[in-house]
C-alpha cells in the first residue's frame, strides 16, 4: 500500500544541523518527499499535536522543548511509508534504539528524540491536516 507518514525534525536535531542527514536516511529507503516546510510550532499547535499524550507526566516539557525553536514538517510517501519510517527512527528511546537508526545513531535522551514519525495510517492523515494545506503536498510519483 502507498502511505503518506508525517515527520517532524526536532528542535534538538535543527539545533545540531542534522536536517539533511535525517532527510538522506529517509530517502535512502525508497520513500519519496511530497511536501516540506519550515515553522515555529507555537503551544497550541503542540499540545493538538501531541494531544493523545496529554495525561503523561511528560507531556508540558514535550510541549514545551517541540514548540521551543522552529522545525521541520515533511510529509514522505511510498510502499509502506508509516511502518518503514517507524523502523528507520528506531524506538523511542535513543538508549535502546538500534544502532543504524535515526535515534540509535542521532537521538540525545527520551524527550530530545530527534523525529517525530506517524504511528499509524490513520494517525498520518490527522497529522498531515494539522501541518499541511491541501496545495502544499505534491504528487510525484
Ligand atoms: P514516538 O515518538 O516513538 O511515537 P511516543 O510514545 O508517541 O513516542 O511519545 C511522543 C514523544 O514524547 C516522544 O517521541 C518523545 O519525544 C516524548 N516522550 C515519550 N516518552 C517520554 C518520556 O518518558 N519522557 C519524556 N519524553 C517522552
Ligand atoms: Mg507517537
Amino acid at each position: 500500500m502507498i502511505e503518506r507518514s508525517l515527520v517532524l525534525i526536532k528542535p534538538d536535531a535543527m539545533e545540531r544541523g542534522l536536517t539533511g542527514e535525517i532527510i538522506n536516511r529517509i530517502e535512502e529507503e525508497g520513500l519519496t518527499l511530497v511536501a516540506i516546510k519550515m515553522l515555529h510550532m507555537d503551544l497550541a499547535l503542540a499540545e493538538r499535536h501531541y494531544a493523545p499524550h496529554k495525561d503523561k507526566p511528560f507531556f508540558k516539557s514535550l510541549t514545551s522543548y517541540i514548540s521551543s525553536t522552529p522545525i521541520l514538517a515533511a510529509i514522505f510517501e511510498g510502499e509502506g511509508a508509516v511502518n518503514l519510517i517507524r523502523k528507520i527512527m528506531g524506538a523511542t528511546d535513543p538508549a535502546k534504539a538500534a544502532k543504524g537508526t535515526i535515534r540509535g545513531d542521532l537521538g540525545i535522551d527520551i524527550e530530545h528524540n530527534s523525529v517525530h514519525g506517524s504511528d499509524s495510517v490513520e494517525t498520518a492523515k490527522q497529522e498531515i491536516n494539522l501541518f499541511f494545506k491541501k496545495e502544499e503536498v505534491f504528487n510525484l510519483q
